[in-house]
């Protein structure tokens, strides 16, 4: 923010009220100011205060009901004023860009002007001074000097359309993992911005274990966004920051945090969470895994209001998808990823419309879905294989299912059920089955499971019959769990 603003921030002035088209002072032309006095300077800072206030780069005279040739202009370098400006030059060359006007919200057009322009006008002090404009500085001053026209970029636009009600939010995105990574992609494609992207602070990631930001911290630096990454979401400066942005919605994604109450009140239409179950079932953290677990055969996306009990608010949309017999944490979180990011796009439209419904959850069908436990990584071969094969499900490909051979820590990728009496006897772990081109056939409880890809200690993730090609594998050998205590093997 620069200074002037800053000062129009203290500025005890009112702002005025901005003319909607199809106002007819919109559509007159303005007088020359025929005085630079102090009453002058009061009428440029209201107009000041009004432009900031509203988010515009610019505001003319007739737009507040001042039908003099009078404009000002901050494009983020600072505020100008221009008092009966004249256009003395315009360049032969033009740009065609998309173009909004604070007189016309929910429009834009595309308009071609000519890319720089030649201006003199006087400023706050009765002062003559020239500016050779471009970029935008050129597209405003032509905007506002249209306005003392009584010319509208309507009446220039090659295309008008319709602004997304959605991208005109006042938006703060609360979110870490790569599936909030994906939503606020999708909510950027889309042209819904946040005012600021809340995260979770930088933590040791990754092989190196240095301190990284999280996947949505470099989306949104790579799209040059505000980033605050607070340890305490309590704390009285963050909230202060919050309530200044004036939020419509909050929305978080897979934040990995409960946010306190003071800042679910920050919004004035609603606190929005993402949530990657078909609520009530799977309420909590891990809902992918624990629907991958439990075998599930759907699962979707629930759009809800944040209330003080964990994933229990009222419900603004739902969508399901089913879960195929192949998914596992990997493909099924990036596929309700997506499905949430539109599901969320979908709910922003209908709050922005002051249509979103709000449905409380069944009391009946609730289940929960706690984080993951460390001891929860190991394979536990004694369980019927189809509950074998939904646990390796759930934990792949991150944080791997774990089991080891001897000494050796190996991880299970992918499986497939043995058909009945395909493989037969072994205790839990045995190795029962070893075929060089398919894998080879591990005991469970009940049944058996070809393994088809694993992680072998110390080597990356492979197909089974890869692994087999340079390593001996007998039936008879055993693959067992970790002893307790040894998570972090
Ligand atoms: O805020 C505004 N944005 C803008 C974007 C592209 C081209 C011109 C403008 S000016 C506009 C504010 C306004 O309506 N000024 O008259
Ligand atoms: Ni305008």
């Amino acid at each position: 923010m620069n200074d002037v603003s800053d000062i129009s921030q203290v500025s005890n002035e009112e702002p005025l009220e901005i003319l909607k088209h199809p106002d007819p002072r919109l559509r007159e032309r303005a007088k020359p100011v025929r005085r630079v006095n102090r009453n002058l300077r009061r009428l440029i800072e209201r107009m000041a205060k009004t432009m900031y206030e509203a988010d515009g780069i610019g505001l003319a005279g007739p737009q507040v009901g001042v039908m003099e040739r009078l404009f000002v202009v901050d494009i983020g370098e600072g505020l100008k004023e221009f008092i009966n400006p004249e256009i003395l030059e315009a360049s032969e060359e033009q740009v065609e860009l998309w173009e909004g006007c604070l007189s016309i919200p929910g429009l834009r057009g595309l308009v071609p002007r000519p890319s720089r322009v030649r201006v003199t006008a006087l400023d706050r002090h009765g002062r003559r001074f020239w500016v050779d404009a471009d970029g935008w500085l050129a597209r405003v001053i032509q905007h506002e000097y249209d306005h003392l026209e009584g010319v509208l970029f309507l009446d220039r636009a090659l295309r008008v359309v319709e602004v997304p009600p959605e991208s005109r939010l006042r938006v703060v995105f609360f979110g870490t993992s790569p599936f909030a990574g994906t939503v606020l992609e999708r909510m950027l494609e889309r042209e819904v911005t946040p005012l600021l992207v809340v995260t979770q602070p930088d933590r040791p990631r990754g092989r190196g274990q240095a301190p990284a930001p999280t996947p949505v911290k470099r989306l949104a630096l790579e799209h040059e966004l505000d980033v605050a990454a607070p340890t305490r979401l309590r704390d009285a400066a963050f909230v202060e920051r919050l309530k200044a942005l004036e939020p419509d919605v909050i929305v978080t994604a897979a934040y990995g945090r409960i946010l306190p109450e003071d800042v679910l009140a920050v919004p004035k239409r609603a606190a929005v969470n993402v949530h990657a179950s078909l609520l009530p079932r799977w309420r909590g953290a891990a809902p992918i895994q624990r629907a991958l677990m439990a075998g599930d055969e759907r699962t979707g996306v629930t759009i809800l209001h944040m209330s003080a009990e964990l994933d229990a608010g009222d419900i603004i949309l739902q969508k399901e998808a089913p879960i195929e017999p192949d998914d596992d944490f990997g493909s099924l979180h990036e596929k309700l990823a997506e499905l949430g990011a539109e599901a969320l796009l979908e709910a922003l439209r209908l709050i922005a419309k002051g249509e979103a419904p709000r449905r409380p959850q069944d009391a009946e069908g609730v289940t929960l879905a706690p984080p993951l436990r460390p001891e929860e990584e190991w394979i536990d071969w004694t369980r019927p294989a189809v509950e074998v094969r939904n646990h390796i499900r759930a934990l792949t490909p991150w944080p791997g299912a774990r089991c080891l051979h001897g000494a050796e820590l190996w991880k299970i990728a992918r499986t497939e059920l043995a058909a009945a009496g395909e493989v037969r006897g072994g205790e839990p772990g045995e190795i029962v089955a070893v075929r060089p081109e398919r894998g080879f056939a591990v005991a469970c409880g009940q049944g058996a499971l070809w393994v088809t890809e694993l992680q072998p200690a110390g080597r990356r993730r492979m197909r089974a019959s890869d692994f087999l090609n340079g390593h001996r594998l007998e039936p008879g050998e055993r693959l067992s769990s970790g002893a307790p205590g040894d998570e972090d093997a």
